[in-house]
């Protein structure tokens, strides 16, 4: 968006906040009222409390922060306000009912258009290269994903369908397990993209000592060897809290998955199926990825080793947008924007591998690291302090990559999401990393 001309960025605009709607409709209209206003997890809200709340954010941004216009509705503020009401809470609060909130968001959307056509798209910090709608486009679009999540907890018949992805290109097999990523300072975070969120800004050097880092993500297979030689029963693989959590909440096995007939199967959108051995592992919290590493005799890579392993070109110094370089993401680099339901298997996407022969960094699996969230050196909250400031702190662990779940738009090497280091509904996995030893340096 950066160097587009105003006509071509709008057009941009407008084809970025039309694909987040058609998403969040396919994902709402797919299921009858009782499923949008039921609770299908105490850890979700009901579907058509995101249909609300990304447009309610959407008119608090768009109409009202740029287009200075009053509220249409000022009574939803509160109801839609993600700090007002935990999720478990939402389903007991007055929300619209289905067609109210379609209604509202339409309306807002109208509205939306109507100051697209008008408003100047630079100049003013929020609307500098359009970045107040791209803010909202990649809202909307984290919110979708989110029901997607919702999806995946949901009981009944299935209604979600995609292709499986292609099978792994056939070097995959002869891949090496590792990279050595050599000492050296990178650049981390951006100052330029020009829809990058506040948490990724500002761009800044990291000097990162030598480390090994996994070609792909770990795999089911790989996952299973881990719970059957005992994994989950061996404290001395668990941090003192992973190993508190995995007892409280009798963690044995990745969520969704279960053995039967010694066979291990898992739902995936109301279906059945055995686990695939090749797919990255998915459904798993911080704690879990945490034991399989140093089971493995590793350990998670941090938050700077994931993003030099992505970015940095040795060749000339530079952090790239993405592994592949500075385009935006298509279906040859990457496993994103839901064309799949499920992550590639490992070793795919040899056009998306970054210069140190890194594969799958984008797309297929959230990424656990070591790292907690905080801000970068030179961090200014913007514009609200809620999107991230008030989550930095050690309660929380930084993920990377992207999901196959994720829009292109939401997505890139620099962007970073959180969560708890307990949490498995999310479409996360990891690899793992490991120091050089004293002859490999
Ligand atoms: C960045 C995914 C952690 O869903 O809590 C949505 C994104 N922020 N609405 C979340 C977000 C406000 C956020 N994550
Ligand atoms: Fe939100």
């Amino acid at each position: 968006p950066a160097d587009l001309p105003e006509e071509r960025l709008r057009e941009h605009i407008a084809a970025a906040l039309q694909a987040a709607r058609d998403r969040s409709l396919a994902l709402t209209d797919c299921v009858d009222d009782h499923d949008l206003v039921a609770q299908h997890s105490r850890l979700m809200s009901p579907l058509v409390w995101d249909l609300a709340h990304v447009g309610n954010q959407e008119e608090l941004w768009l109409l009202r922060a740029v287009g200075g216009q009053e509220p249409m509705r000022p009574e939803l503020d509160e109801l839609y306000d993600a700090f007002q009401h935990p999720r478990a809470e939402r389903p007991r609060l007055p929300l619209l009912g289905p067609a109210e909130a379609r209604r509202y968001i339409a309306a807002v959307r109208g509205r939306v258009w109507d100051l697209l056509e008008r408003v100047p798209l630079r100049g003013r910090r929020l609307l500098e290269a359009g970045f107040a709608f791209g803010m909202i486009a990649q809202h909307e679009q984290q919110h979708d994903e989110t029901m997607l999540a919702t999806h995946q907890l949901r009981r009944g018949a299935p209604v979600l369908d995609a292709p499986a992805p292609p099978p792994a290109p056939p070097d995959a097999a002869r891949l090496p397990a590792e990279v050595l990523i050599p000492a050296g300072p990178f650049t981390m975070g951006t100052s330029a993209e020009p829809w990058a969120l506040d948490n990724e800004r500002p761009a800044h050097q990291v000097h990162v000592p030598a480390f090994w880092i996994d070609t792909t993500p770990v795999t089911n297979a790989a996952y299973q060897a881990f719970i059957e030689a005992g994994g989950y029963r061996d404290e001395r693989w668990w941090s003192p809290e992973g190993w508190a959590y995995r007892c409280a909440a009798r963690l044995s096995a990745p969520l969704f998955w279960f053995r039967e007939g010694g066979q291990w199967l898992r739902r995936r959108f109301g279906r059945v199926e055995p686990v695939p051995p090749e797919e990255p592992v998915q459904h798993v919290c911080w704690y879990e990825a945490d034991a399989y590493a140093r089971w493995a005799g590793r350990r998670l890579p941090t938050e700077a080793e994931w993003e030099k392993a992505c970015r940095h070109d040795p060749a000339t110094g530079r952090s790239r947008r993405f592994p592949w370089g500075d385009d935006g993401p298509g279906p040859r680099h990457a496993n994103l924007g839901q064309r799949h339901l499920q992550p590639a298997p490992a070793g795919s996407y040899p056009d998306g591998a970054s210069p140190y022969g890194v594969r799958q960094l984008i797309g297929d699996v959230w990424e656990w690291t070591a790292s907690d969230f905080t801000g970068y050196p030179g961090f200014h909250a913007w514009p609200y302090r809620e999107y991230s400031e008030v989550f930095f702190g050690p309660a929380y662990k930084v993920l990377r990559g992207g999901s196959w779940a994720v829009h292109p738009v939401a997505c890139r090497g620099t962007f970073r999401n959180w969560d708890y280091p307990i949490r498995r509904q999310i479409f996360a996995g990891f690899r793992t990393a490991r120091d050089p030893r004293p002859d490999e340096e």
